[in-house]
């Protein structure tokens, strides 16, 4: 395929195009993963963790298998989940699944970021950066803005 033939190929998705021999791998998909609405948790003083979440979408079949923090030293993806009536976090060691086109939330109560033993307070109107590792796509780099917002539930 020349140069021009696969710019136009991308440009516009035709048949003619879609037969050409390196369609098939012209046109995979790429694992990418589009990340929004990124969020920590405002912890108080010298707290010994504190969560992020945010909302990710993989356009192929991957796996969020960790993340990192310059806040930190370590950061776990974590769940949680009632036990005997408390709510009690997890560490996911093998990371979140992330099914191709599927909307996975991490939210308070239910999947998050855990930062461990943070380094500076995360405070309300502060950010937070953090770099998450998939199975598949590159490392993403996030900067997630602090809110405040109710208590932190639950124990590890
Ligand atoms: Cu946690």
């Amino acid at each position: 395929m020349s140069k021009f033939q696969a710019a136009r190929c991308i440009g516009a998705l035709t048949a003619a195009c879609a037969a050409l021999p390196l369609a098939g791998v012209a046109f995979a998909a790429s694992p990418t993963v589009k990340v929004t609405d990124p969020w920590c948790r405002a912890a108080p003083r010298g707290a010994l963790a504190g969560g992020c979440y945010l909302t990710l979408t993989a356009a192929v079949d991957d796996r969020l298998v960790s993340v990192d923090t310059e806040l930190a030293d370590h950061a776990e993806i974590h769940t949680m989940s009632l036990d005997g009536g408390v709510m009690r976090m997890r560490r996911l060691a093998d990371g979140i699944a992330l099914p191709a086109g599927r909307t996975v939330q991490l939210k308070p109560g239910a999947e998050h970021l855990m930062i461990i033993r943070p380094k500076a307070q995360i405070s309300a109107g502060t950010s937070v950066a953090l770099t998450l590792r998939f199975a598949k796509a590159p490392p993403l780099r996030v900067v997630a803005p602090v809110k405040a917002v109710g208590p932190m539930q639950g124990r590890h």
